[in-house]
């Protein structure tokens, strides 16, 4: 099929043919003002195999502009009409799976199988959004005889969206479709690792009917392209995924502009199995809490908070499996594939080592690796550190690597204060048989999301976003609609 022939060619000339390389601006490719570039690498082999428009503050005012003159007419077009751009969207994401899936693994490092498991959950987004378009409704308030008043639902207006590389298109549709959807009109900056499928959904968007400025999209650096965009005077709204850091000073830098902020930040989350829990779906669930994407999810669970009585039982079957992944370059469809760039690896292997230096104990990996048919890549053994202490770096700041700490604890109370002892809250996940037990712990987690005998149960129905240093705003589920909407009440006299 198509998807073997493009992996073929890759593997013959390290490049794939027809990728884009431009800005996408007002419904054109756009080559950078100052004429930059720069270059993707693969990290199953550690080699550039493709450069791209490195943007400035020139394409950024030149996107942000064409994003203003479009608004307009996008937020007054019908909303049953931009729900149907949106649908054909997702048939279209759907039609080109297989260029997408490809181009975000070379860009990522991911699996292949776990990059369609983005493409189709990005169509599914667009869908989700296509039909909520037009379900955003206003109310009516009881004024009285002599008066009426209601409210209706009004675009944000120019909207930016700073998308990080680990989930380049999921993080991108999941902005953008609701956006859209209530007639916010958009300028989004990929990072400089992975800029190749957020032009790509521009592209499809374009065949799908968007008109020319309503979806632009500028490449390059975070702070050459991102940081003019998220101080640009006329967007009236940011969502921003990425480190804590930069979330703070994204946050600085659009107030002057009063622009409302939209921050996912990250994480540390607890997965938290108590004794009774079913230990076979708590395995499956912890393995693919922190070895997904290699661990580098926001929404990772990264630490394994478990009850004393089954410690042994539950790391022994977890260094088992852990030790049984197959390790490759992402488009072989390894179980566990590469991180995403030589300064990742650096980070992730040096919380390792401090870690070793201090005594912490390592149950399994701890070290760096390669993809065992070319010798090359930037891999990290999937790594399990066990008996952490509570205050230990490795368990209160975000790693993102496949590195997963277990903090033993005796029973349900310990478990929750353990669980909630990080500066983050962006999701929680709890196995237990009691019914009673779980929904205590859902309620009194602090996160934004608890997963309940399945870590990362739910879709794009389910609103997502954090609390604490995690952040704030909700993405996905109805929730992300009122992110991009303001509510315009209107009061009348209409008698007397
Ligand atoms: O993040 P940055 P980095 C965490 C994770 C990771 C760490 C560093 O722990 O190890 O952050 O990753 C753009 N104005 N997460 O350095 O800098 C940048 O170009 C505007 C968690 O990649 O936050 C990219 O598009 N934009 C996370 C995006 O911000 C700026 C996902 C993220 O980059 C900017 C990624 C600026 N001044 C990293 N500086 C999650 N929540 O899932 C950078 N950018």
């Amino acid at each position: 099929d198509d998807t073997r022939q493009m992996v073929e060619d890759y593997f013959r000339t390290g490049t794939l043919a027809g990728l884009p390389d431009r800005h996408f601006i007002d419904g054109e490719w756009v080559a950078s003002s100052d004429g930059g570039r720069m270059q993707s690498f693969d990290a199953g082999s550690a080699r550039a195999f493709h450069d791209f428009a490195a943007g400035s503050v020139g394409d950024v005012d030149r996107a942000v502009d064409a994003a203003r003159r479009a608004q307009k007419s996008w937020g007054r077009t019908r909303a049953s009409e931009r729900g149907r751009i949106l649908a054909r969207a997702a048939e279209l994401i759907r039609a080109h799976a297989g260029r997408l899936a490809v181009a975000e693994c070379l860009d990522c490092g991911k699996p292949l199988q776990e990059a369609e498991g983005d493409v189709s959950g990005a169509a599914r987004c667009f869908d989700y959004y296509a039909g909520a378009a037009d379900k955003l409704q206003g109310a009516t308030f009881p004024l009285g005889p002599n008066h009426l008043g209601y409210s209706h639902h009004e675009p944000v207006g120019v909207t930016a969206h700073i998308i990080p590389w680990n989930y380049p298109l999921s993080t991108a549709a999941r902005g953008i479709a609701p956006a859209l959807a209530a007639g916010c009109t958009v300028v989004a900056k990929p990072a400089e690792q992975t800029p190749l499928t957020a032009l790509m959904l521009a592209e499809i968007l374009h065949q799908a009917g968007l008109p020319a400025g309503v979806l632009n999209v500028v490449t390059g650096t975070g702070v050459d392209a991102g940081a003019p965009l998220v101080a640009h005077r006329d967007v009236r709204h940011v969502s921003f995924t990425g480190s804590v850091m930069t979330g703070v000073s994204v946050m600085q830098a659009a107030a002057p502009a009063v622009s409302s902020v939209l921050l996912e930040l990250g994480g540390k989350s607890p997965v938290v199995v108590l004794a009774d829990a079913d230990l076979d779906a708590a395995v499956e669930g912890v393995l693919g809490a922190i070895f997904e994407n290699a661990g580098q999810i926001c929404s990772a669970g990264s630490r394994l908070v478990i009850d004393r009585r089954i410690h042994a039982e539950m790391v022994g079957r977890l260094v088992d499996r852990a030790r049984q992944l197959t390790i490759g370059h992402g488009l072989r469809r390894p179980q566990f594939g590469p991180l995403n760039s030589a300064g990742h690896l650096d980070k992730v292997a040096s919380y390792v080592d401090a870690a070793r230096d201090r005594g912490v104990e390592i149950a399994t990996g701890g070290s760096r690796t390669v993809d065992p048919a070319s010798g090359a890549g930037w891999f990290f053994e999937p790594t399990i550190l066990d008996n952490v202490a509570r205050q230990d770096a490795v368990v209160q700041e975000e790693i993102f690597g496949p590195v997963l700490t277990v903090q033993v604890v005796d029973g349900e109370e310990e478990a929750l204060e353990v669980a909630n002892d990080t500066p983050f809250g962006l999701v929680a996940g709890i196995y237990t048989r009691d019914f009673g037990t779980a929904h205590r712990l859902a309620r009194d987690i602090e996160a934004g999301q608890v997963f309940i005998n399945e870590y990362f149960a739910g879709g794009i129905e389910v609103p997502f976003g954090g609390t604490k240093m995690s952040g704030f705003g909700r993405e996905k589920g109805l929730a992300a609609l009122e992110v991009y909407s303001r509510v315009k009440s209107v009061a009348a006299r209409i008698e007397g």
